[in-house]
Order: structure tokens, then sequence, then C-alpha cells
């Protein structure tokens, strides 16, 4: 990825953060995508309600001190109802997420949100994992049919798939496109700016 692109990035992190303050500690491989480590600080209570100001990690901490090394806790991976969960990244674009846990031959969690509620467990643990990430990616969008909901495979989402939506979402609120789990809402789901940086689990197959 070369400078401009990263400068682009950066622009754009500004512009969607939106009253947050946008900082870049890094700029790491992430997979085989050299990606911006943003901080993305939020400072809008409505935005984030249960957002606390020092939360910390549980499990044990490696104390790296290398930016592009995260801290590593023995809670970044669980395995339940037949698939296995690995946190990957901590702040990605909609299209980088998938593309992070497909290289790795995962996707991004699909079936912990279809009734499988081992699996969901299993997924919940890992992104309860590090307090400070907010909101995890999943891979279903509308970018195709505005309101025509899709998983990433291309399946529509079926009315019990809809049930993961919060209150009121998805609002498509200023063009969102791409499904979140938010950590305040249980990880229920809320459409957001797919070029908007959440973290991500991938899952796969056991
Ligand atoms: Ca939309
Ligand atoms: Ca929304």
């Amino acid at each position: 990825m070369g400078m401009q692109v990263i400068l682009l990035q950066l622009l754009l992190c500004a512009v969607l953060a939106q009253g947050q303050i946008c900082q870049t500690s890094a700029i790491c491989m992430v997979g085989k995508i050299w990606t911006p480590m943003f901080k993305v600080v939020p400072q809008r209570s409505d935005f984030f309600p249960k957002l606390t100001s020092s939360v910390t990690s549980t499990g044990s901490s490696s104390g790296s001190t290398d930016p592009c090394v995260r801290p590593t806790t023995n809670c970044e991976v669980a395995v339940g109802g037949g698939y296995r969960y690995e946190f990957v990244s901590e702040l990605s674009t909609w299209n980088a997420a998938n593309e992070v846990c497909e290289s790795r031959g995962a996707s991004l969690p699909q079936a912990a949100f279809q009734g499988n509620s081992a699996a969901f467990s299993a997924l919940k643990s890992v992104m309860d994992c590090r307090g400070d990430y907010q909101g995890y990616w999943v891979p279903a969008s509308d970018r195709m049919n505005e309101g025509q909901w899709k998983w990433r495979s291309g399946q529509p989402l079926t009315n019990q798939d809809k049930q993961n939506w919060q209150g009121g979402q998805p609002d498509n609120s200023g063009e969102q496109d791409c499904a979140y789990a938010g950590r305040w809402s249980g990880y229920k789901w809320d459409d957001g700016d797919c070029a908007g940086f959440w973290s991500v689990v991938c899952e796969s197959n056991i």
C-alpha cells in the first residue's frame, strides 16, 4: 500500500470519526495488507453509551513494546458449536475485515448469529476478551441494493437472521451498508459505514 493510500485512509478516518479523535500509531501488516493502526477515541457519549474511560483487557499480556505486535491475551481464541473464533484485527474497514479472514481460510462470523448458541458463546468470549474494542464486523451488507440485506455469501438474511438487529436498526443513517455487532447492545447489529473502522474476529469450521 502506497503512502498516498495511507494518507487517504487517514483523511477518511478523520472525516468518518466525526467528532472523535483519530490517531495512527503505526503502519502494520495485517494479513498481506499494510494497514494504519488507527486509534479512534470516542468522544460522543451518545455513540458509545457504555464506553468507560479506562478499560483493561482480561487475560495475561505479552508485554511487547512493538506497536505492530498487539499485546496477546489468553482469551483471543475460542471454540464452540463446531466453529473456531480468533481475534485478528483491532480496526479495519468492512472490505479489509472480510479479506483478512478469507486470506486465512475463514470468514467474518456468520454461524454464531444464526441460532448456534454454543458458537455465539465462543464468539462472545473472544469479543469480550479485550474490553476496549466496541464493535465487530459482521459479513452482511446491503451495498448492492439498499434495504436488501445479504450475507457475504449472497444469501438473503432470513427473518431469523434479522432478529440480530438492534431496535431501530438498520436505519441507513447517512448511507450505512455494512453490519457490525456493538458491544453496548449485547452484540446486536447496527448498520454502519462500510469505510468505517471496527474490530475483526474470524470464524472457521473445525
Ligand atoms: Ca443501507
Ligand atoms: Ca445504523
